[in-house]
């Protein structure tokens, strides 16, 4: 039987056949069996290369300065996980990255520096240290500093999803920098206090996509919000304080795609570990911890990644892989995953432990 039934897999090989049987386990996993895995950068290690990249290409000529933070098992692919990329972009004092737009959504988390800026949609935002900053599907987007520092952020993009569905489309702007058409702080005057624009509104959402009106949540809001419930709520066992950052005219994610979340771990925290199907990409704002990652090995056995990480470092957390998170001095950490796209499909998965 052996042999027929490889004369007619060989057969039907010229006609773009191939037999199902011979594969389904693959395709239909009983549980996620994701080839990414857990990976440390520190920032130590890697700043020195920013530093390099600088003198060796402008801004201006990169179009974006970054260095792709790339999972050790999909190396070539531009991608973190599966469904996402990141990266650390770079900008000198005195430089733009000039005005381009695209279907890929993007976030910004600022790791180092202050006073550069981002435009979106006409207004210009301030960075500073620990600012969560979108520029959604389409919008118009350019970066300058007219600080006297460099300026260090993580980019999230949404680019293997996009080029999953081959739904790709750029474009350049016609000048470096997008004229500005809005002051400074209105879509937030609009859209950051619990109120919205009573009429009109749909004038200044942003014009293409599902996804929030506000470019910036800045890092105040955030850590008053969290040293706030880290004095008085109740802990949670798993994942300290943590909140996502939502589109405030839904209550959504702020980008279809991408759902984005900052936490607080307390001193002492020693947190119980879970696993969800959504892959997660972590940046350090604050104080330092531990993240020990366990996942399944395509042979079967489990492995287990400890990262200790403090201020400024990234890691990657597969689909499906337990997390446990520590910190002996508490700590806080932004972090992003396609979780959206798990929910809206309604695969996702979350296994709380209690050990
Ligand atoms: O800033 O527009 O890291 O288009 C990769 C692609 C950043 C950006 C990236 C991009 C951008």
């Amino acid at each position: 039987m052996t042999k027929e039934r490889h004369q007619l897999y060989a057969d039907m090989l010229p006609h773009h056949l191939t037999p199902l049987w011979e594969v389904l386990h693959s395709l239909v996993p009983p549980s996620p069996a994701t080839p990414c895995l857990p990976a440390f950068w520190s920032y130590e290690a890697v700043r020195p290369y920013l530093a390099r990249a600088g003198e060796v290409i402008s801004a201006a000529e990169a179009v974006r300065r970054v260095l792709i933070l790339e999972n050790p098992a999909l190396r070539g692919q531009s991608a973190i996980t599966q469904s996402l990329y990141a990266g650390l972009q770079l900008i000198l004092p005195g430089e733009v990255a000039p005005s381009h737009r695209h279907t890929q959504s993007a976030l910004r988390f600022i790791v180092e520096g202050e006073g550069a800026y981002t435009a979106v949609n006409g207004e210009r935002t301030t960075m500073h240290e620990g600012d969560f900053i979108i520029t959604p599907s389409w919008t118009w987007h350019d970066h300058g500093n007219e600080s006297d520092k460099p300026m260090v952020w993580l980019d999230g993009l949404d680019i293997p999803i996009i080029r999953f569905f081959d739904a790709g489309f750029a474009e350049n702007g016609s000048s470096a920098a997008q004229a500005v058409t809005q002051t400074e702080g209105e879509s937030f005057a609009r859209f950051g206090h619990n109120m919205a624009p009573v009429r009109h509104d749909g004038l200044y959402a942003s014009p293409y996509g599902r996804t929030s009106p506000l470019f910036s949540y800045p890092i105040a809001r955030t850590l008053e919000a969290l040293y706030t419930l880290e004095r008085s709520a109740t802990l949670d066992d798993w994942d300290g304080f943590k909140l996502a950052y939502t589109n405030p005219l839904s209550g959504q994610s702020p980008m279809p795609t991408i759902a984005t979340f900052m936490q607080r771990l307390p001193k002492g925290f020693a947190g119980k570990p879970y696993k969800q199907t959504d892959g997660a990409v972590f940046s350090v704002c604050e104080g330092s911890g531990t993240a020990t990652i366990t996942g399944t090995q395509p042979g079967g056995g489990t492995s287990t990644a400890i990262f200790h990480f403090t201020h400024r470092d990234h890691f990657v957390v597969p689909s499906w892989h337990s997390l446990k998170l520590s910190s002996t001095e508490g700590c806080t950490l932004f972090s992003f995953s396609d979780k959206p796209i798990h929910l809206a499909l309604g695969i996702h998965r979350e296994e709380r432990q209690t050990h």
